[in-house]
């Protein structure tokens, strides 16, 4: 039997009773609800090949290789692999490997026209301490907003790409650089629940459309200090045969990156886009 737990006060569920392998259309339908209502699932337990993860993830939409092409599994380019090849030949922590998604909140995918509408992790190696994924709610950061920013933001847009202001592209091969930004409006309506978010990432956004650079870096400054509400957190703590999907329309997540970096943190990545 299917049960859901509420993890934290707004978003997180935790879903046990499962085996994501063998699973129906209709027993696959209350687990898709569960994530448009809890924006954030860990579905536990689970022992999967990359084939079988494949399988369940396209349930979600379609798998899309990661333009990080030197972190794609060798066999399989829909995979990035999270915490692998950490430490270089002259035994030196890679800190783009080990920090990777720890540098501040955002969403996945920003950069692209159609941005990834969902992020999913399996944990293959979890550390002893540390290690934690961080998720917050973009509808109540909608919310919480003054009238006033309500107001200014309707209809307008940004504009991100990888590396935003900073242009941090680590992760990029040279030729995969320097792509013209995408734009999205900062406050969009989810296009399955209808519900409004505030669509907001410090560091890939590069300015506001219409704005002028003053009032453009303010806006910035001042949604960067709102992004995350009171209570609207959930702290994900990793069990091996964990899989976590998040809804990156709605919510913002980092990883904490204060692991013990001898230790392994393992996880296979997808990254999904709606059906095609
Ligand atoms: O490793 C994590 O906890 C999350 C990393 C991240 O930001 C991502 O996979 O998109
Ligand atoms: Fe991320």
């Amino acid at each position: 039997m299917l049960e859901v737990t509420k993890m934290g006060p707004r978003i997180g569920a935790a879903i046990r009773g499962v085996d994501v392998r063998t699973l129906e259309a209709a027993g696959f339908a209350p687990i898709y609800q569960a994530w448009l209502d809890f924006n954030v699932i860990v579905v536990k337990d689970q022992n999967l090949t990359i084939p079988e993860f494949l399988a369940y993830s396209r349930r979600f939409g379609s798998v899309v290789p990661h333009p990080s092409k030197s972190t794609r599994h060798p066999e399989f380019p829909e995979i990035t692999m999270l915490g692998t090849n950490k430490f270089g030949p002259d035994g030196k922590l890679n800190e783009a490997i080990y920090r990777r998604g720890a540098e501040g909140w955002h969403t996945d995918g920003a950069y692209d026209e159609i941005p990834f509408k969902a992020t999913q992790l399996f944990a293959l190696a979890i550390p002893s301490r540390g290690g934690n994924t961080h998720f917050s709610d973009m509808y109540a950061a909608y919310e919480a907003l003054p009238q006033r920013l309500k107001d200014r933001l309707e209809g307008v847009r940004g504009a991100f790409c990888y590396g935003g202001r900073t242009k941090s592209q680590a992760l990029l091969n040279p030729e995969d650089r320097d792509v013209p930004p995408a734009f999205h409006l900062l406050t969009p309506r989810h296009a399955e629940t209808g519900r409004q978010s505030l669509y907001f990432d410090p560091g890939k956004i590069l300015f506001i459309e219409g704005a002028a650079q003053a009032e453009s870096d303010a806006l910035m400054d001042e949604l960067t200090e709102r992004m995350i509400a009171p209570d609207a957190e959930y702290s994900h703590t990793w069990d091996v045969g964990d899989i976590v999907i998040w809804d990156n329309r709605c919510s913002v997540h980092k990883a904490a990156g204060d692991y013990p970096p001898e230790e392994d943190r393992i996880h296979w990545r997808v990254s999904i886009k709606d059906f095609a």
